[in-house]
């Protein structure tokens, strides 16, 4: 019977070659509902795996804008409309020059299991473009928004489909793209999240992503004795996860000691505290997409150009920087750096030979479709707020994220116990999220 899960694994590398993270992902999932597809024949009669790996849309689009130079650029945006069994797509766009197809198809697929692990009834998708905002100006960043959602718009709704911001789109962005859909449909509608707060966005949704990813990395600390309390933590990145991560690791009382770029790592022996924490937003903001400027203002901490701080020796670590920053290599410096966890923050920082290689040395991987989906659960929040036309406090939204974050946990903890993988949060974060979207498809007929 598990044939068909192997049949399922080749026939998505048949049909999307050249798109090695989309492969990755399905594999990576699809291998752990083995036992799934043994107790349930059902499944495969009514051919839900491969309904799961094609989208049931996917489109792409020409944004054509004018630089300040007054030439013309032409980039190509995407939004896969993965699976919508359970509720409306929902997924961020990301804008960043690695921006492909597969990519987009890959987050897209993560997006099914994490919107169905929140308990919200949000099904999954997933935008972006192959455009770079390094270095754009105001201007730039504005017409290309535009020139984005002139296209996009007919596709998305508060009811069909509703994006939210991913690595480069942030508040301004998503503004930007508010203001033009707004413009075309004349109406005032939660179709995007992450929206400004004086129009519509939630009190704590900046935070969310960040925060989520620390109460459920608690969890996991906690189910097995421990907790966030003295840990020295290792984070990647600095944009808006990290940000969250170091913030929330900070206050139930780690110790963070790094963060990351493209440009290499900081090492602050101090931990990332205070001033330290608000100053990642001037980084951010700065649109150089450097950290090295942390080094200058913060004597005692150091900058090592070029590296990844995966040889740092740390009791937890949080990779929140993008996909694949973990490789075989990378986790073997981190068993042999005697760490019990790691609790995933960007969306598949770890291969899957990576997560195989950890958790064989005994570490405690948290799967980011689990860990991170505190973003998309206070997105929902806020759709939830737009339509009911109202304004939810940030204390209300905090409650209820720590409530959601420790409830996927939960369901992760017992999807994996009822199928046999015992405390294992990596499969039955993909069972949790996977048996919700397959009940809906079964109900919905084919
Ligand atoms: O990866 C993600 O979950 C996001 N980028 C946020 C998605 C959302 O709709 O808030």
């Amino acid at each position: 019977m598990s044939n068909y899960v192997d049949r399922c694994i080749q026939l998505c590398k048949d049909k999307n070659p050249g798109e090695p993270e989309f492969q990755q992902t399905v594999e990576e999932v699809l291998t752990s509902l083995k036992p799934v597809m043994e107790q349930h024949p059902e499944y495969e009669k009514a051919g839900i795996l491969e309904r799961l790996i094609e989208p049931e849309r996917g489109i792409s689009f020409r944004v054509a804008w004018v630089d300040d130079a007054g030439k013309v650029q032409v980039n190509r945006g995407y939004r896969y409309q993965f699976n919508g069994a359970i509720g409306p797509y929902k997924g961020g766009i990301r804008f960043a020059p690695n921006v492909y197809s597969g990519i987009i198809k890959f987050l897209g697929f993560e997006q099914i299991f994490k919107n169905s692990l929140t308990g919200l009834p949000i099904g999954g998708g997933k935008g972006g473009a192959d455009f770079d905002p390094t270095g754009k100006s105001d201007g730039e960043v504005m017409r290309f928004c535009q020139a984005f959602v002139t296209e996009l718009y007919r596709h998305i709704g508060p009811y069909t489909d509703v994006p939210a911001g991913d690595l480069g789109v942030g508040a301004r962005e998503i503004g930007y793209m508010y203001g033009q859909y707004r413009k075309i449909v004349n109406r005032f509608e939660g179709v995007f999240t992450g929206k400004g707060l004086m129009w519509g966005g939630l009190y704590g949704r900046t935070e969310a992503t960040g925060y989520g990813i620390v109460y459920y990395a608690n969890a996991m600390l906690e189910a097995n004795g421990e907790s966030m309390k003295g840990k020295t933590v290792v984070v990647s990145g600095f944009g808006n996860v990290s940000w969250g991560t170091v913030a929330k690791a900070t206050e139930l009382g780690g110790k963070v000691i790094t963060i990351s770029g493209p440009d290499g790592y900081i090492l602050d022996e101090a931990g990332i505290s205070g001033e330290k924490i608000d100053f990642m937003l001037e980084l951010r903001n700065s649109g150089k997409n450097i950290c090295a400027p942390y080094a200058d203002k913060f004597p005692g901490s150091k900058f090592f150009k070029g590296e990844k701080p995966w040889a740092v020796k740390a009791d937890l670590y949080i990779p929140c920087a993008t996909q694949n920053e973990i490789l075989i290599d990378e986790a073997k410096k981190i068993v042999a750096n005697g760490t019990k966890f790691l609790c995933e923050g960007s969306n598949m920082p770890c291969s899957n030979e990576a997560i195989a290689y950890m958790m064989d040395n005994g570490v405690i991987v948290g799967p980011s479709k689990a860990a991170n989906a505190g973003g998309v659960a206070c997105s929902t929040i806020e759709m939830s707020q737009n339509a009911g036309h109202t304004v939810f406090s940030p204390e209300q939204v905090h409650a209820q994220l720590k409530t959601i974050m420790l409830g996927i946990h939960d369901a992760c903890e017992k999807a994996s116990k009822d199928y046999g993988f015992g405390y294992n949060l990596v499969a039955g974060a993909n069972i949790a999220g996977f048996l919700k979207v397959a009940k809906a498809m079964m109900d919905q007929g084919i």
